[in-house]
């Protein structure tokens, strides 16, 4: 965790802007394990972000979203635009490249060097998906991708947390998920900045679409009016008109004032020492450096309520345990 892996990360960053994927396919998968390298990388990369267009695509699952994915990814792309697609899939079990269904969905997209598609989960006990996707997000708009398009699987809680980083968000909804109760209960409606009602070749659609802007025009408010769009996934009907509104979404959000990033920042400062002091906590006690005290414990020389409050009571003892690493800082 010294310093010399932090450097072998960065000439790592370095040989993938010179084309190198497999050095960016690595340091995902660093991001994806919670490696304790990944803040010092993060902070390298930090001061580049801020270029790429962040697109959330969301919906339930098998709403069409990674085949209109592939479509915007075909658009995107005839505009010379360099397009990185992060998949998340909190529920799967796999990592490490790619979830099959979205490999072969993009896959008329993996020889293109303008195209980097990869899907996302964490393993093990330690959540902080969300953290991690942005982590990803970031580094591809540190690289130089000029879109970076984040696909999640579902609408639970951690999508939306996810979804909280995408500069414009895109919910799919199809047919049959017909009742817009289930929308406004999943909070859907909050998030979404433009609807698509997709598989339009199936009966409902433009019904669903209709309730969708009556629901929206009860509750317009701002400058913004979200767009209900019907699409075919498949055959890639109404995405031109998708891509209008993520540019036409884009410039508004543009024409605003920014909002005050400080207390974004905060939150983030206090999420990253949250999670990485329960990660530290976690490899100390795996690793044993703070096992003097869990030998007592475990000779019943001490119980659990004045050994934590004794742990807490020295702060040297205990970030010595937690491993500070200053060399990587340096
Ligand atoms: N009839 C019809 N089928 C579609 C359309 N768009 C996508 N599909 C099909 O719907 C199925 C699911 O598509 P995906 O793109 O995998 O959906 P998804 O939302 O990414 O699914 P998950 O990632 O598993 O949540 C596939 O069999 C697609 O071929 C459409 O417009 N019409
Ligand atoms: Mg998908």
């Amino acid at each position: 965790m010294g310093g010399a892996t932090v450097k072998d990360l960065q000439s790592t960053l370095e040989r993938f802007s010179s084309g190198d994927r497999r050095a960016l396919a690595r340091i995902i998968t660093l991001v994806e394990n919670r490696a304790p390298e990944v803040p010092h990388l993060m902070r390298a990369v930090y001061p580049k972000c801020g270029h790429a267009r962040i697109f959330g695509i969301t919906g339930p699952p098998g709403a069409g979203k990674s085949t209109l994915t592939d479509k915007i990814i075909g658009r995107l792309r005839e505009q010379g635009r360099r397009v990185g697609v992060v998949a998340v899939d909190p529920s799967s079990p796999f990592s490490g490249g790619a979830i099959l269904g979205d490999r072969v969905r993009m896959q008329g997209h993996f020889l293109d060097e303008g195209v980097f598609i990869r899907s996302l989960s964490t393993r093990g006990r330690h959540g902080g998906l969300a953290r991690a996707t942005r982590e990803v997000v970031r580094l591809l708009d540190a690289l130089g991708f000029d879109d970076v398009l984040v696909e999640t699987v579902g609408v639970g809680q951690t999508e939306l947390d996810v979804m909280r980083l995408a500069q414009t968000t895109v919910v799919v909804l199809v047919p049959e998920a017909g009742d817009t109760i289930q929308v406004m209960k999943a909070g859907l409606l909050e998030i979404a900045d433009v609807f698509i009602v997709n598989k339009a070749d199936r009966d409902g659609a433009r019904r669903l679409k209709n309730e969708l802007e009556v629901m929206l025009q009860l509750r317009s408010e701002g400058s913004w009016q979200v767009p209900v769009l019907l699409t075919q996934g498949t055959d890639g009907t109404g995405v031109p008109e998708v891509i209008d509104a993520l540019e036409a979404h884009q410039r508004a959000r543009a024409a605003q004032a920014p909002p005050d990033a400080s207390e974004a920042r905060i939150q983030e400062w206090y999420e990253i020492l949250r999670d990485e002091l329960s990660l530290r906590l976690d490899r100390a006690v795996d690793g044993k450096t703070l096992g003097a005290t869990a030998d007592r414990l475990r000779r019943g020389e001490t119980d659990p309520y004045s050994a934590a409050l004794e742990t807490l009571s020295d702060p040297v003892a205990l970030a010595a345990a937690l491993g500070g690493d200053e060399e990587g800082s340096r």
